[in-house]
């Protein structure tokens, strides 16, 4: 056939199913997409969606809720809602009890809502059928109006609308690693979404749909600027920049908040130390409080990362992290702002188990912070891994206020190319009992400060999020994002049931294919663990991009940047130990968790090479050798990342062709990259321990040299 021919069959076989999807989805929308919804849902979702009502003058909050209603609704029914001041049947209603005091008369629970919470409620209001967003702030409304169009998209029984939800989180942060040349440090979906260059003067719409995607989460925070922190960042032209990011965010109930370098006034040589304790720098800081609230009145403060990784702090000048961090916090606390120091600390000169070293340094320092200071600690004790156990601090300051730090863009988790839903991950950390009470005290509790009854509370995400057009450089990742909003408003939501809501808002509302998806969605970040880091081994990773495997690495400059220095395998064994014979990191847990975690016996399969250095022929629960189980993993997981790219080709019809395609080939890479870990990994353990793989196990097709040699120079995310 000649070629003309063979293209326009090609185009007619193609033509009906290209047809079939009357919008080219390239990911931009996030899961604010509202697609029509099919004539049955219509139905029954118009007569709930007849009209907009708000009584008064509405604020650049409300306008921001009532266009996101008449968006949705226009969207997902093809009719705009109109716009009025009286009940009528059939209509949204926003109230606050100032924009109509007429409320009191319902006798709501309005006071249990507090300053952020909503109300979603279908009833009877003066001979009307209507739906009640009821809140007492203008941002309630806002948060109440995402929920609504939440629930008409995900099959919500409008009808019988009864909800009543309140954050349980105080600051729901993201933590943006943006540096002033627009570089994301570990970012992985191109540059950053703040284009500081054109900045105060031009703004983006992108900042816009940005705050629009947060607010229907109930993300309130953004610290705009990486935590390896520049001291321009509080010269005049950049209290500029975030001034005009500030008020476009304003709207949306997010504030800003800025990395600042704790070096900052002597680096600009505005004085002559930064010694925290000297009053010329303490009334320097406060001279610049005063700068930056004139500019933004409601900025949110400072997130510091202080002597940690080359960064300056109190200890340069023989001073402890509550001296630096309350000199700070005294700066902003007129104005209402915070201090989040960061937790994550580890010192070139100290040969402990960098394991405990944040642990020694913040536990002795428990009630010596003001109280406008969050010590912010990561989910884990060193960095982010694909599996970690819970940071010993956490449950353990209880004179401190601790938020959770998350990492929501994926350093160690295969970068924006694999995918790995880390609901599952959050969810793990926030169920933990830390144990410190007999009747339960979860992560959750800590973090929602219940525990220790703190009133001041944080959670903290480092965000996902750049320039590309699907903002997270995959579509899976938005999931990720999304995942972290919802559990930072609600830190005990089920990552199962987030997925599916993302799932029916990202990419179908049919049961089937949202159950498909959210099972992949669940899957993925255990088939990361196996074939990257399985049975408590962690840190492997290659040096400086972190992508790859990297076992072998022993010639960094300090130990415990170094892979061996983690898994110390050798023919003897593998793993660390952290038992009371080892590091005895193990001490810094509660009671009951010491007990647990010293003996291999009783440690959980997932924390053993945390916390164990065995031998390779140690008996597993499963009968296995610890060497013929640790194969096993890496099989496991390769097998599982196969079976994910496998899964989704049998969702081709279910799924828009672009974004099909784009997910496809990630997982195409994930399931070759997963054999390239599992592999690499395998050799170079086969050449330390001297034993050979298990009868009927694949041998890897490079030798540990090659493996060795692989290098990625310009990967990107290193800043
Ligand atoms: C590590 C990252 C590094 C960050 C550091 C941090 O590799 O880029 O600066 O965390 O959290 O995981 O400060």
């Amino acid at each position: 056939m000649p070629a003309f021919l063979r293209i326009l069959a090609l185009l007619v076989l193609f033509l009906p199913l290209d047809k079939a999807w009357a919008v080219q989805e390239d990911g931009y929308e996030l899961w604010l997409r509202y697609r029509p919804l099919d004539s049955q849902a219509q139905a029954r979702v118009r007569p709930h969606a007849q009209a907009i009502v708000f009584a008064g003058k509405p604020s650049l909050t409300v306008q921001a809720a009532v266009a996101e209603l008449q968006r949705g609704i226009k969207g997902l029914l093809g009719q705009e809602p109109s716009l009025v001041q009286a009940l009528r049947d059939g209509a949204v209603v926003l109230a606050t009890p100032t924009s109509m005091p007429a409320l009191d008369t319902l006798k709501l629970p309005m006071a249990a809502l507090g300053k952020e919470g909503y109300l979603l409620r279908r009833l009877q209001w003066r001979g009307h059928s209507v739906t009640l967003i009821a809140a007492n702030s203008d941002v309630g409304l806002l948060y109440g109006a995402f929920a609504w169009l939440r629930a008409v998209n995900t099959g919500g029984d409008l009808a019988a609308l009864d909800v009543q939800s309140i954050p349980k989180v105080q600051l729901r942060m993201l933590n943006h690693w943006d540096n002033l040349d627009r570089t994301v440090e570990r970012g992985y979906a191109g540059e950053s979404i703040w284009d500081w260059w054109a900045l105060p003067d031009i703004s983006d719409t992108r900042y816009v749909d940005y705050a629009r995607a947060n607010a229907s989460l109930g993300i309130n925070g953004a610290a705009l600027n990486n935590v390896n922190s520049k001291a321009e960042v509080l010269t005049g032209p950049w209290i500029a920049k975030a001034a005009a990011l500030a008020d476009t965010l304003r709207p949306y109930g997010i504030k800003v908040y800025l990395s600042v370098r704790f070096s900052t006034p002597w680096e600009l040589k505005e004085t002559v130390t930064a010694d925290p304790l000297e009053p010329a720098v303490a009334a320097w800081w406060r001279e610049k409080a005063r700068e930056i609230y004139t500019a933004i009145p409601d900025f949110g403060g400072f997130l510091v990362k202080a002597n940690s990784e080359g960064q300056p702090g109190p200890q340069d000048y023989g001073r402890n992290h509550a001296d630096g961090a309350n000199m700070l916090a005294r700066a902003l606390a007129p104005h209402g702002g915070v201090v989040l120091w960061r937790a994550f600390v580890y010192s070139p000169d100290n040969r402990e188990d960098r394991a405990k070293q944040a642990f020694s340094e913040f536990k002795p320092l428990d009630g010596s912070f003001d109280a406008n200071v969050v010590v912010q600690v990561k989910n884990g004790a060193i960095d982010f891994q694909p599996r970690e156990p819970f940071h010993p601090l956490l449950g353990a300051m209880p004179k401190t206020a601790l938020a959770l730090e998350l990492q929501i863009t994926k350093e160690y988790l295969g970068f924006a190319t694999h995918l790995a839903y880390l609901g599952p991950l959050f969810e793990e950390v926030l169920k933990t009992d830390t144990r410190w009470r007999d009747t339960g005290a979860t992560v959750a509790d800590v973090v929602d400060g219940s525990l220790h009854r703190h009133p001041l509370t944080a959670m903290a995400g480092v965000a996902n999020i750049g320039s590309s057009r699907s903002w997270s450089g995959s579509h899976f990742d938005q999931a990720n994002w999304y995942v972290f909003g919802r559990m930072a408003w609600d830190p005990r939501a089920s990552a199962r049931a987030l997925a599916e809501e993302w799932v029916a808002q990202t990419f179908s509302t049919d049961p089937k294919v949202i159950s498909a998806v959210a099972d992949m969605m669940m899957r993925s970040r255990e088939a990361v663990v196996n074939y990257m880091t399985p049975l408590g081994l962690h840190h492997l990773m290659a040096t400086g991009h972190h992508h790859g495997p990297g076992p072998w690495v022993d010639d960094l400059q300090r130990p415990d940047w170094n892979p061996v220095y983690y898994h110390q395998a050798d023919t003897g064994g593998i793993g660390f130990d952290r038992g009371p014979q080892g590091s005895n990191a193990v001490a810094q847990y509660a009671p009951g968790w010491q007990r647990v975690f010293s003996d291999p016996h009783s440690t959980p399969d997932e924390y053993l090479l945390w916390f164990h250095h065995l031998p390779w022929d140690y008996k597993m629960r499963s009968g296995n050798t610890l060497w013929v189980e640790l194969v096993g993993h890496y099989d496991a997981g390769v097998a599982a990342a196969s079976d994910l790219h496998l899964r989704w080709t049998h969702l081709k019809a279910a799924i828009d062709p672009q974004r099909y395609a784009e997910t496809e080939a990630r997982l195409r890479v994930q399931k070759r990259e997963a054999q390239w870990w599992r592999d690499a990994c395998l050799v170079y353990f086969q050449v330390v321990s001297g034993q050979a793989l298990p009868p009927g196990t694949q041998a890897a097709p490079l030798s540990l040299q090659q493996y060795k040699a692989i290098r990625f120079p310009y990967a990107p995310g290193r800043g």
